[in-house]
């Protein structure tokens, strides 16, 4: 039997497969109509398909994707769902327009030219269309697909997963896209492929991401987190121990990944392949071997563990305590160990360069103990589901070793805000067993792992404190989810027969 990670994205003609019966029925149904109607209202026809494609929580492994290393994240039900109709040939114009159910996001329109540029400086919502739009074809071409005369599409979406919240929107958005303009085109890829185009279709909004929330949208599966693993993309199942909720709670501080590139998301991704160059020099590689050969903190791993071995220790972060200085490096003293200026080591990538521009210096030592130690934490995450403890005792390592991941997002990686703190804070103090951010942080979701058995009174306490300590800002809950969740998260493609 093929794994699930190559089969191709399913395709229903009716929501029942996908919501069962019931009130999540119920509510999938009036939602698809809802889009069927204001497609036809918008655009003067009615969709040709719908593509779902859902946000997720990551419970452990932040900023290590693009380092290589795996993560262990769950798809939530909020989602974004994509209603697309491709023009026949002979209809005039050929334009991509896109709307959005929510008129906080006004109408966009761009060409149907698959080589466009994106204009990046002028941040709008519908980019992220165009950026399933260019990675389809890039991807259809080098398989060979006939990709024929771009032709104009028509788009309506609606997403549910809040916005700048951790919960990544964005890549619902992107893959949902791609999935709806591959089946616009009669084209279905394995989940696995589509992952890593997804990933390098969401690159084309500036930001240097791992592929971790494309790989989980795209290869989640109801009931289980998974354990996701790259080059080469794959995805491992992991059954959560039984007595546990993840609550997801949105501090309200919204975070602009985007928009603040330069000075967070994609600062830390250039910080990290500093480190790593100068990590590989200091443990014996050539200069100009490091800077051509090292792209990320996983590339030298290998060497960091080698230099603890012979101090009897197999922790990479033993090297970094004794080769990368704790106060953050100025450009000269970087370009010093590298013999090289930075805007010509990073120069293969033109997002490095804005980072340069903006950065004032860079804490490597900090970055790369978070990278190694947080990629540990991964795998105890998942031995612990997989060990003889009882569940009690489980449940009761899982939030230590969350704890142990927020306390090195907030002063190592330094991406958390203070609304996310005193978010976790007040989590921890009211009985949850772990609390951590969610995603890139500076603003956004945390997450806590909280028994079931307190999970009311647990929302409504923290809620009211928070509520009680700020005068102006709230907090919202997202999502409850019980370890054992039956919630449709899958993602899949709808005919629109019947909606
Ligand atoms: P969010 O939370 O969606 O901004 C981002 C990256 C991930 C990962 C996390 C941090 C994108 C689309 N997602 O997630 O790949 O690096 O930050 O762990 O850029």
């Amino acid at each position: 039997m093929a794994k699930h990670e190559e089969l191709p994205i399913p395709i229903y003609s009716s929501l029942e497969p996908v919501y069962g019966e019931g009130s999540q029925l119920e509510e999938a149904q009036l939602r698809f109509n809802k889009l069927k109607s204001k497609f036809l209202e918008v655009f003067g026809h009615p969709p040709d398909l719908f593509a779902r494609s859902p946000g997720r929580v990551n419970l452990i492994g932040e900023h290590i994707d693009y380092e290589g290393y795996s993560v262990l994240p769950m798809a939530i039900r909020q989602d974004t769902i994509v209603a697309i109709r491709k023009h026949d040939k002979g209809e005039a114009e050929k334009l991509l327009r896109i709307a959005n159910v929510n008129d906080k996001y006004t109408p966009c329109t761009y060409p149907a030219d698959p080589n466009q540029e994106i204009d990046l400086k002028n941040h709008r919502w519908g980019h992220y269309f165009i950026c399933g739009y260019k990675g389809y074809y890039e991807y259809a071409k080098s398989k060979g697909v006939d990709v024929g005369v771009p032709v104009g599409l028509d788009v309506l979406v609606d997403g549910t997963v809040p916005t700048g919240s951790g919960l990544s929107s964005s890549a619902a958005f992107v893959c949902s896209s791609t999935i709806a303009i591959m089946a616009a085109f009669d084209v279905n890829f394995p989940k696995k492929e589509l992952a890593q185009v997804t990933c390098d279709c969401e690159r084309h909004i500036g930001t240097l991401s791992g592929g971790m929330d494309q790989a989980i949208s795209v290869m989640a599966k109801t009931g289980f987190a998974e354990l996701i693993d790259f080059n080469p993309i794959r995805a491992t199942d992991v059954q959560l121990p039984a007595g546990g909720t993840f609550v997801i709670a949105h501090s309200l501080a919204e975070s602009q990944k985007a928009v603040t590139a330069a000075i967070n998301y994609n600062n830390r991704v250039v910080e990290c392949r500093l480190a790593a160059i100068v990590l590989g020099i200091k443990l014996g590689m050539k200069a100009p071997e490091a800077i051509s050969k090292v792209k990320t903190l996983s590339d030298v791993e290998a060497l960091c563990v080698q230099f603890a071995r012979d101090r009897y220790s197999n922790d990479p972060v033993l090297a970094v305590k004794e080769f990368l200085k704790e106060e953050p490096y100025t450009t000269e003293e970087i370009e010093k160990i590298t013999e090289k200026n930075l805007p010509s080591i990073l120069g293969d990538n033109p997002t490095s360069l804005d980072v340069l521009k903006a950065a004032k210096h860079f804490k490597l030592h900090q970055r790369a103990a978070h990278v190694y130690s947080e990629a540990k934490r991964v795998h105890a995450f998942k031995d612990t589901v997989s060990s003889s403890f009882s569940e009690e005792e489980k449940l009761k390592k899982l939030g230590d070793l969350m704890n142990e991941s927020h306390y090195s997002c907030s002063v190592l990686y330094e991406c958390s805000c203070p609304e996310l703190e005193e978010l976790v804070k007040v989590c921890r103090d009211n009985g949850a067993l772990g609390a951590r951010l969610t995603g890139a942080g500076w603003g956004g979701c945390a997450v806590a792992l909280v028994k079931e058995s307190i999970v009311p009174q647990f929302i409504l306490i923290c809620f009211c404190i928070i509520r009680n300590n700020s005068t102006n800002r709230g907090v919202t809950l997202v999502s409850m989810f019980l370890l054992q969740s039956r919630q449709a998260v899958q993602p899949f493609l709808k005919s629109s027969l019947t909606a």
